[in-house]
This record gives structure tokens, sequence and C-alpha cells, in this order.
């Protein structure tokens, strides 16, 4: 690196107006110990950054650019559909496009509800769950990330690992309280909290491969005993596929695995870069959602 004179005066100005100086923790850099390179472009796997030096990308933007920056094909469709005008307040066909290519990937997706994140994503499918079982509890596994809706951020992955602050501030301790660890790759803990709150756990929700602890792949198997243990108590199975969908396998993982999940969550890659996210799973669950059901979820850049 030649120099890094202009991200630091970024990081200045930054600091002065964004709490951290960034938008998203991790970016902060603060396990990395230096302050972060602020990026000018990127174009297929070499990003630029405001002092003009290059770098090879192995971040990818945490999964959405595995196309490389800029790919050609991405920055043309965005360009022809911005002059057509960004978003309407109204449905379009594209939204019914990739709905469309999304359950035509993966089995389980009868249905599709595009959101804009993979956070929103993961909060809606814990509010399906609920509704669906009339319970309140969820089952989640230690150093997994589902995104930063208060009943996730118990012993959270990602940066909250990264900053060893797996629990958040601001999460009224009822909130986290419905929350139930588990450890990964032990049926043993999951069949122990099921013992302990019968009858209260809407869901499990697991990363079929976990990706925010480092890479933690499943015990053999033990995807699908996880889907059984919840099916016999009367809980779903949500699979977070924000990380692995659409960039393990064309689809879900889980069902590669053998495993139907009965809701998933997918993001990051879905959008090519742009902002989606998407729960889908069978139409008995999904059309629990509004306007059919009365399951609230909704966006303006939706
Ligand atoms: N929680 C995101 C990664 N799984 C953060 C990504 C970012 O800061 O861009």
């Amino acid at each position: 690196m030649t120099s890094r004179k202009k991200s630091d005066e970024l990081f200045h100005r930054a600091s002065v107006k964004i709490p951290g100086a960034v938008n998203s923790p991790v970016r902060a850099w603060k396990a990395v110990g230096a302050a972060p390179i602020f990026i000018e472009s990127g174009s297929g796997a070499t990003l630029i950054d405001a002092d003009g030096n290059a770098f090879l990308d192995y971040v990818c933007s945490y999964g959405p650019a595995i196309l490389g920056h800029a790919h050609p094909r991405v920055t043309q469709a965005i360009a022809e559909q911005s002059r057509l005008g960004l978003g309407f307040g109204a449905p379009t066909r594209l939204e019914v496009e990739l709905a469309e290519l999304i359950s035509s990937a993966i089995e389980c997706a009868q249905k599709v509800r595009l959101v804009t994140s993979g956070t929103e994503a993961g909060l809606t499918a814990l509010r399906l769950a609920r509704a669906a079982t009339g319970r309140t509890n969820i089952i989640k596994f230690d150093g997994c990330y589902h995104g930063h809706s208060d009943s996730m951020l118990v012993r959270a992955g990602s940066g909250a690992m990264t900053f060893g602050q797996p629990d958040s501030g601001g999460v009224p301790s009822a909130v986290a309280a419905m929350t139930m660890v588990a450890r990964y790759n032990s049926i043993e803990t999951v069949e122990g909290l099921f013992r302990a709150a019968p009858e209260k756990i809407a869901a499990v929700i697991v990363e079929p491969v976990a990706a925010n602890m480092g890479v933690v792949n499943p015990d053999p198997g033990s995807l699908k005993v996880l889907a059984e243990i919840a099916h016999a108590n009367g809980a779903l199975l949500i699979c977070d596929e924000v990380i692995s969908g659409f960039r393990l396998c064309f689809g879900s993982i889980a069902e590669s695995m053998g495993v139907a999940p009965d809701l998933i969550m997918l993001g990051k890659i879905i959008g090519g870069g742009m902002p989606v996210g998407a729960i889908a799973g069978p139409a008995k669950i999904m059309d629990l959602l509004a306007p059919v059901g009365p399951v609230y979820q909704a966006g303006t850049l939706s």
C-alpha cells in the first residue's frame, strides 16, 4: 500500500458524523487493529481505495459480489432499469420474475416474500413461525447470526462475535428470555431445551452451514435430525440461507442435504449487490402474511 492519506482523512470526517465512522460495525476493522480503508471502486476481483491502492478482494461484499464487482451484465441491467424508475410503491413484473426464479430453484419455496435485507427476512420468519404455531420461544445456536433483530442478538455471531459482544444492549430481557440457545452440532442441547419448555418453542433457527463464527460444517445428517426433533415437538425449522443460499449451490444447501425447511431466509446474493432479502416456504405458512393473513410485514423499498 503506497499511501492511506485519503482513507485516513475520510475516516476522520466519518467519525464526526457517523457513529464509529461506519454504517455496519465489522467495517470498523476493530479486530484488524487498523483504521479501515475507504473504497472508491471495484472491478472484478479488484478493489481500488481512496488513495488509488489496488487490492485483491476476498470479502466480495460479504457474499453478494459472487460475480465480481461491476459485472457488465449487472451494471447494464441496473442502468437500464434506473432509466425506468427505481421504485413505485406498487408491484412490478421484475418482482414476479425474481420470486419465480427463487421458487424454481428451491422446492420448499412455494411462495416468496421479498424484503430489503437478511435481517428483515429473519424477523419476518420468526413472526411467521410464532403465528403459525401460537408459541413464543425460539431456539438458536450459539455463534449463529440471523440479522440484528432483537430476538436474534442473543449469543450472536458475525460482527457481534468479532467485538466479543454476542449480546446487544437495548434488547429487553423479556425479549431475550424468549430466545433459547443451543450448541451448534449438539443435538443433545436442542433436546434439552425442548424438554425444558415443552409446547413453548415455535421454531429452531439455524444456518445449515454456520458461517458467522468462521465456517463450521454441520455433522453429517444433523440437519435432518434437527428437523425431525423440531417437528416431533410441534415446532418449525427455519433455515437461514442468507449466506449459503445460491452460493454453496444454486438454491438451498439445506435441500441439497435432504431437508425441506419450513421457512427459508435469503439475502445477499439474491440481490446481486442490491439490497434484497426474502422469506420463502410452503403456501400454508407464507399465506399467513398480510394482506392474506394476520402477520404484518411491509416495506416501501420491498
Ligand atoms: N452482518 C454482515 C455480514 N454478515 C455485515 C456486512 C457488512 O458490514 O457489510
